[in-house]
């Protein structure tokens, strides 16, 4: 059984892709951030790091809570053996991608929430756009890769789309108004119109 603790967020969302791309079945509850729900110490028993999402498992009379929305990714594909080959060099192929999405283009977008939320020091509107040139930068490296293959570790879809599909959601305005980026936008549309992934962008 999964418990997934989330916020309408692109980390937030992430495992909701994964569990439903998985076909399991999960009880979702949704925090409010603003209310600071993630900052009280039920959930801070579960991620003392006071961060979501969070997936409690509950495995044969063992349960565990699991933070790091790469980290949930990762465990599900293993436990399920999906969407992430045991080639050693395919799966360093989805790897590859699956770092980029979830240590540079995630922590880029977040800075853009965090530069036009008015959480810096320095409020400066200077810093959104700062931010945002960086991940239009990693936009480029993606639509790149996908103006070659339909999804960005090949033919198939892996964990590194489904890491990378809550980031581009979250900034879908973005991307829009960009000029380009075709294989971007098509890869875009593409995983939207899969039901399972289309359903948890909805959560
Ligand atoms: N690297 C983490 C980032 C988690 C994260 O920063 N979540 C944000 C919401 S998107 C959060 O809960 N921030 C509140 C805080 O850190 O105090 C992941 O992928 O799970």
């Amino acid at each position: 059984m999964y418990h997934l603790y989330y916020a309408q967020t692109g980390n937030g969302r992430r495992p909701a892709v994964m569990l439903e791309e998985c076909g399991l079945a999960y009880k979702a509850t949704k925090l409010d951030m603003a209310k600071g729900e993630h900052k009280a110490p039920d959930y801070l028993a579960l991620n003392p790091q006071g961060a979501v999402p969070v997936l409690v498992i509950e495995d044969g009379g063992k349960t565990t809570a699991l933070a790091q929305s790469g980290a949930i990714l990762l465990h599900l594909a293993e436990t399920t053996g999906k969407f992430l080959p045991k080639d050693p060099a395919a799966r360093a192929n989805v790897m590859q991608w699956f770092m980029t999405a979830q240590t540079d283009a995630a922590p880029a977008s977040s800075a853009i929430f965090l530069a036009s939320a008015g959480t810096l020091p320095d409020k400066s509107p200077a810093n959104s756009a700062f931010f945002e040139s960086r991940l239009l930068s990693l936009f480029k490296l993606f639509d790149g890769q996908l103006g070659k293959s339909a999804y960005l570790a090949g033919s198939e879809p892996t964990i590194a789309d489904f890491a990378l599909i809550t980031v581009v959601e979250g900034r879908a305005s973005l991307l829009e108004k960009t000029p380009g980026l075709e294989g971007l936008k098509r890869w875009h549309a593409a995983m939207k119109a899969r039901p399972a992934t289309a359903k948890a962008l909805k959560i």
